[in-house]
């Protein structure tokens, strides 16, 4: 019976040295150790055997499926080395065929239009600014006009960063303003894009992480007139047309007055499944500086005033393509960011 398994292994072994590839391989395994197999048909056995046959049988078919794989196992790794070999003398390398295609990528949507955006800005004489998105409490809520427990406060989600309640990622991106305030003197006229953070509860339309553009233009003489027309010049150059626009009392404790900021809708004229039927748009959010901010920034505000404004670029870019849900954007899925 020993002699039956040491042959069965002999010409495993005979074959396995042969066989010259990984496909052929493959095959001498499942011959050997698969489930129509040599071994599986031993064991298969054992149920008709007489009882002092069983063990013995039972061992042969497992020390025989160890040796075959074992087998398998040196065979794979001797080809290998031989094909390593023939590729560092240069064997079946042909240098006049082209190269491998390079993929390239495409940049973000929100990448997208945050450049459209900074270019119309730019053209408007805007300088753009960046800053920390680990912030102080103080630059994202104390200068802004949010003193401690202001009830407004609860109306941001913070992602708190220490225990003392100083460090937090920054909600908005106006602490930067607040920062050109102190850092330079009027007239000020910036754009400030950014990523942006809120511990919400997140649906289609909420996401952890999303993108502001907020504007600041302080000077002497700055009015409502010059936000509204400034905006709508920009809304023109964005759409490519004039659209109508309307503003609403909004309340944000860093611009008094405040306003909500609506536009007629792009995509009907009686009502559509994105102006919920009202034919109007939540476009921004928008006021005059409040004085105590111009302070905080070291302005005087009986000699300068100024207003300022934020939008949501992620809503804005999903307008722009109708994308129906904010988390695409940052759930990596190839398929939706190829489409750009
Ligand atoms: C300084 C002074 C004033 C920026 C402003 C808004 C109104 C606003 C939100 C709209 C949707 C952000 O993405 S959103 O949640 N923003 O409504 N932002 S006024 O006002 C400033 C900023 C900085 C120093």
């Amino acid at each position: 019976m020993q002699d039956d398994y040491q042959k069965t292994l002999e010409e495993a072994q005979t074959k396995i040295g042969a066989c010259a590839d990984a496909t052929g391989l493959k095959a001498i395994e499942r011959e050997y150790t698969g489930k129509d197999g040599v071994v599986q048909a031993l064991l298969a056995s054992i149920p008709s055997l007489p009882p002092e046959e069983r063990r013995g049988v039972g061992q042969g078919a497992n020390q025989l499926k160890q040796a075959v794989l074992e087998a398998l196992a040196g065979r794979e790794s001797e080809l290998a080395q031989v094909s390593l070999a023939a590729e560092r003398k240069g064997e079946g390398y042909d240098p006049t065929l082209p190269p491998a295609a390079v993929q390239r990528g495409s940049l973000h949507p929100v990448t997208m239009v945050m450049r459209e955006v900074e270019d119309l800005f730019q053209s408007m004489g805007y300088s753009v600014l960046d800053g920390p998105e680990v912030e102080l409490d103080y630059y994202n809520f104390e200068a802004l006009n949010f003193p401690p427990d202001h009830p407004a406060r609860e109306e941001y989600d913070t992602f708190w960063c220490d225990r003392e309640g100083k460090l937090l990622l920054r909600t908005h991106t106006s602490p930067v303003q607040i920062r050109t305030l102190e850092r330079l003197k009027p007239p000020i006229r910036a754009i400030v894009p950014g990523r942006v953070f809120r511990h919400e509860e997140l649906d289609a339309s909420h996401e952890h992480t999303f993108h502001q553009v907020e504007g600041l233009v302080v000077d002497e003489g700055v009015t409502v007139g010059h936000l509204t027309g400034t905006l709508k010049s920009f809304l023109r150059e964005l759409f490519q047309r004039d659209l109508d626009v309307r503003l609403r009392p909004g309340y944000f404790p860093f611009v008094e007055p405040g306003f909500e900021f609506d536009i007629r809708c792009p995509f009907c004229e009686d009502g559509c499944r994105v102006c919920s039927k009202t034919t109007w748009v939540e476009f921004c959010g928008c006021g005059m500086v409040h004085p105590n901010v111009l302070r905080a920034g070291d302005v005087d505000p009986e000699k300068y005033t100024g207003f300022a404004f934020g939008f949501g670029l992620d809503r804005l870019v999903m307008l722009r393509y109708g994308i129906d849900d904010i988390r695409h954007f940052m759930g990596g899925d190839l398929r939706f960011l190829e489409q750009f």
